[in-house]
């Protein structure tokens, strides 16, 4: 089936977000003097969560914390993200986070080619705006015909829910469409709502299943619609 249009991840595919995210939790955690820090490692682990709320909660049931017991956990953790995503977006706004390579021109060649481009993710609203506004303009919010994020669906990847929400926007089968993917949960939730998925790994996603895939890489720089065309037409 033609390839029509592009879907992409957020977090470990337009950028490496995720080296950012985990020192804007660590900063969350010493500005409200918890002695929690998340480092390299662990935070690969915690990974297996998507979502920030849901990645705390599972750190305190991992380590068996005593702030479980707390009754005012939710509210914690709400105020922790909050905070969280406040020194994530100071870092987007002091161009702590570029795009990857190769992602800007994979952009531009498709609206050269007309050829649409959405975005699956399920990070906070807030992030995506920002990076894309810092890193492409103000104006490149308008470029995606629709963009799906973590406040849009009740249930974050590996569900498929962010991706059924884009493919309703956009009017598409879903073998209509190819995702781009670093992770085996935006892997495993792309093949949910059967959307055909290419892997671009990072360093925190190497090595994962990608069971599913049509095709593992390393990176986006020189890769053309033309190689995602033929990496599609094998699905
Ligand atoms: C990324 C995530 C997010 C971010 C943190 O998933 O799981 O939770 O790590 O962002 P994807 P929030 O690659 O599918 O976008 O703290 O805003 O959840
Ligand atoms: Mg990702």
């Amino acid at each position: 089936m033609t390839l029509k249009s592009l879907i992409f991840d957020v977090d470990g595919t337009l950028a490496d977000t995720e080296e950012a995210h985990r020192m804007a939790f660590n900063d969350a955690f010493q500005a409200a003097e918890l002695g929690w820090s998340w480092g390299v490692a662990l935070y690969k682990d915690l990974l297996a969560v998507t979502g920030g709320k849901k990645r705390i909660r599972f750190f305190l049931e991992t380590t068996n914390d005593p702030a479980l017991s707390r009754p005012d956990l939710d509210e914690l953790i709400s105020n922790l993200h909050a905070s969280k995503t406040e020194f994530f977006i100071n870092r987007l706004k002091n161009g702590q986070v570029p795009l990857r390579p190769g992602i800007e021109q994979l952009i531009l060649s498709a609206r050269e080619q007309k050829m649409p481009i959405s975005i699956a993710t399920t990070t906070t609203p807030i992030n995506v705006e920002t990076l894309i506004r810092v890193n492409l303009g103000d104006d490149a919010l308008n470029w995606f015909e629709a963009i799906g994020d973590g406040g849009k669906v009740p249930e974050l990847k590996p569900e498929p829910d962010v991706y059924n929400w884009v493919l309703e926007k956009i009017n598409l089968k879903p073998e209509e469409t190819l995702a781009l993917e670093d992770s085996k949960n935006g892997v495993v939730a792309a093949r949910g709502a059967n959307i055909p998925v290419l892997v671009v790994t990072n360093d925190y996603t190497i090595g994962q299943d990608f069971t599913g895939a049509l095709d593992v890489l390393e990176t986006y720089d020189g890769l053309t619609l033309e190689d995602l065309k033929a990496s599609h037409a094998k699905a």
